[in-house]
């Protein structure tokens, strides 16, 4: 069996987006959940094939578009990277929305503005164009929260460490800087990874976390390493760690929902304040909390991300089962 997609490829912020253009199979679900619940379990090959090496890497990311299931809104995402399918992502919606605009892939009903469906729920997002080039991208993402604060943990590498857990559409564990921990920036990405590694599956075995709303949502993805800023008028710099082997190149946006739900809830930001989050590599997302509300009777918000992606190809990407890695594999 040989099967193509078209795929159209950008980066948002440094971080790879592969929107899957053509070839997209038929999901069964009548939502963005069910949907995700019936590729992961019979199709999940074309998110390897197209994510894993030889034809992804590490930090490959993308999403397949659907037609709403609310006809209210304009687009239904599935969100494919090389961890699975995360529920939300920040860094990947504002690099389809791009592609989907300039490539025409969809028409919004009201140009400008989406309603974009999501497993993780209704994203609202906002473009500005300058002729047929999207220049930034801003998300209100779902709501977030932090799920759990001052946690202890005994890790191979750092020791005892104390990390709060927030939810900004995956589960993030947080490490600010403390004594075994001194700031991301004293750290080399593969120190990051492997530590963090450890970390989440140290934390998964002796916490559980689940979504208040939606129990398919559980268990921590990603860790998120905190430290110094390059520069001095940024807010706060992170290093995510995602799948087995990623560092985020962008400052991510599900994090940085869960890093401003984390600073929320411990008085240090408040609504309508900028909050510059930069990357490992030192590019910007603008957060800002856009409202205030509750989840499950505790305090919650709702975060709004601004960033921009670069389209950077067009790609047709054959899986074609007479190829010993057809469905990629991982080193
Ligand atoms: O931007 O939300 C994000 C994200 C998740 C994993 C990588 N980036």
């Amino acid at each position: 069996m040989k099967k193509t997609f078209q795929c159209i490829d950008a980066h948002t912020c440094g971080n790879p987006v592969r929107v899957v253009s053509g070839g997209v199979p038929f999901l069964k679900g009548s939502n963005m959940l069910e949907k995700r619940q019936y590729f992961l379990e019979n199709l999940d090959w074309i998110r390897t094939g197209l994510m894993f090496e030889p034809r992804g890497h590490d930090m490959m990311s993308g999403s397949m578009l659907f037609p709403p299931h609310n006809p209210e809104n304009d687009v239904a995402v599935l969100f494919i990277e090389t961890s699975g399918c995360l529920p939300m992502c920040g860094h990947g919606t504002i690099g389809t929305i791009t592609i989907a605009i300039e490539e025409s892939l969809i028409q919004p009903k009201t140009p400008g503005f989406l309603k974009m469906e999501t497993p993780a729920g209704l994203v609202l997002v906002s473009y500005n164009q300058e002729g047929n080039k999207v220049t930034s991208v801003k998300l209100t993402n779902v709501k977030s929260f932090l799920a759990a604060e001052g946690l202890e943990i005994e890790t191979e590498e750092l020791g005892k460490l104390t990390v709060d857990v927030a939810y900004g559409g995956n589960f993030y564990c947080i490490v600010d800087p403390q004594e075994n921990f001194v700031g991301l920036e004293y750290y080399k990405a593969e120190q990051l990874i492997s530590m963090a590694r450890n970390l989440r599956q140290k934390m998964n075995e002796k916490y559980d976390f689940v979504h208040p709303e939606h129990p398919q949502i559980k268990g921590l993805s990603h860790v998120l390493w905190t430290g110094k800023t390059l520069d001095s008028s940024s807010t706060a710099r992170n290093a995510v760690f995602y799948g087995d082997k990623a560092i985020d190149r962008s400052p991510c946006g599900t994090g940085t929902s869960a890093r401003m739900a984390q600073w929320f809830a411990k008085g240090l930001l408040k609504p309508g304040e900028d909050f510059i989050h930069e990357s490992f590599i030192g590019s910007k997302f603008t957060g800002r909390i856009e409202e205030v509300t509750e989840i499950a009777g505790k305090p919650a918000i709702i975060p709004s991300i601004e960033g921009w992606a670069k389209v950077y190809g067009y790609n047709t990407i054959i899986l074609d089962d007479d190829d010993p890695y057809v469905h990629g594999f991982q080193v």
